[in-house]
């Protein structure tokens, strides 16, 4: 493993333009104001690692995805995406493979977590089989292109909805699956409990995400001066905190709790009574197919829906049996009037397998991130709103 690490000091011109607002008398056509060119030097400093190594057992497994090729136009209009995918029999999902409890690869290939149970989930909605996926591993900064190249059909990959990535990379979120807010890890033995006791710090950061935006307006809204080292990826941005090269490391709070797990000293690290930010995480589908979007988003709700109703892996057979709730039957196709399924193009049961495939929202939370998991996240707002939290789904009619 070769790395480059490199403290940039530039200095760049800025070119402010200046112009006069002045009010043009009606009679007399005035020459157009010239604006007046004023240069600013501003200087940046920035660490940017650009190599990075992956982890033993890691490595051996994980296809590394390359940057997104200048792919003919994927397809993207009404329906176009689920018949791409019956076509060639498998749902190509874009994941992490480097946070465990929400997308992991092990040694022996096979991908686990949270994320990676939804990919699951949309591959029972449509063949009623898991194992019709080919996992795509994209690094933070390689996946808008990968969906919105066609490369992959849906995009679940810890990825925090915001405005922009909704309008500019022709895709849209369709449903969180988690929220989540951007936290700081520290080791325990540095007294640092604020964001103020990080003033001259080195923070380790991963490129392309929503955690380098966020550290610069928090850190620049109270003045504290830190230097951002940047990473490709997650094993290069924990690699480089836990020798000890950056004071401190920031992402998700699940990215940290996930991460903190892996290091050789968990104990010795603490993430900060401190949320820098709203990070809600989902799925992302290309612009142009409403029927794909609805199935991914839809099937979404039927883990939320499932939890609701208290319909599990294990009793689903028996609730399709002898339920007689309206809601319930119409979810899990059981209604003899009513076909959701042919609504989104797929079968009559496509809720049923999806609940006997992954489980209920519960239960996927439970199996990667529940209280016997090494990543262990008490469950908080990503509760039903029947339990005080954020999981609604809309009705099943
Ligand atoms: N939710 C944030 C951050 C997501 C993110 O990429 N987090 C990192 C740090 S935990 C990660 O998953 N890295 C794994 C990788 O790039 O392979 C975003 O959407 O920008």
């Amino acid at each position: 493993m070769t790395r480059s690490r490199k403290a940039l000091g530039l200095l760049v011109a800025i070119p402010l333009a200046l112009i006069a607002c002045t009010q043009v008398p009606a009679a007399a056509p005035a020459a157009p104001a010239a604006p007046v060119e004023v240069t600013r030097e501003v200087e940046v400093t920035r660490i940017v690692e650009v190599t990075v190594a992956a982890p033993a057992d890691a490595a051996a497994a994980a296809p590394t995805s390359t940057p997104a090729p200048a792919a003919p136009a994927a397809p993207s209009g009404f329906g176009e995406t689920l018949k791409a995918i019956k076509a060639r029999d498998k749902l190509i999902c874009g994941v992490n493979s480097q946070v465990p409890g929400f997308g992991f690869v092990d040694s022996a290939g096979a991908f686990s977590g949270f994320d990676i149970d939804y990919c699951k989930a949309l591959a029972a909605a449509i063949f009623n089989d898991v194992n019709k996926i080919e996992y795509r591993p994209l690094t933070a900064e390689q996946r808008f292109a990968a969906l919105q190249s066609g490369e992959i059909d849906v995009l679940i990959r810890n990825t925090t909805w915001t405005l922009t990535r909704d309008t500019d990379n022709g895709s849209n979120f369709v449903a969180t699956t988690f929220y989540d807010g951007q936290g700081i890890m520290v080791p325990k033995d540095a007294n640092i409990t604020k964001l103020e006791d990080l003033d001259g710090a080195t923070i380790c950061v991963q490129k392309g995400t929503t955690t380098e935006l966020n550290l610069a307006d928090q850190m620049a809204a109270r003045n504290i001066q830190y230097t951002p080292a940047v990473f490709e990826d997650a094993n290069g941005t924990f690699g480089a905190y836990a020798e000890g090269r950056c004071d401190a490391v920031t992402t998700d709070k699940s990215g940290l709790v996930s991460r903190r797990s892996v290091l050789p000293d968990p104990e010795n690290h603490v993430i900060l009574d401190v949320t820098l930010s709203k990070e809600p995480l989902g799925p992302m589908v290309r612009h142009g197919d409403d029927q794909w979007f609805d199935i991914v988003q839809w099937t979404v709700f039927a883990t939320f829906a499932a939890e609701e109703f208290g319909i599990t892996s294990e009793n689903v057979d028996s609730v399709i049996a002898s339920d007689t709730r309206p809601e319930v039957k119409r979810l899990l196709g059981a209604d003899e009037k009513v076909d959701l399924g042919a609504k989104l193009g797929l079968s009559k049961d496509w809720a049923a397998n999806v609940i006997k495939a992954v489980g209920n929202y519960g239960e996927i939370y439970d199996r990667n991130l529940g209280p016997n998991t090494k990543t262990a996240i008490p469950r908080g707002i990503n509760s039903l709103y029947t339990n005080g939290g954020l999981l609604y789904a809309p009705p099943f009619r």
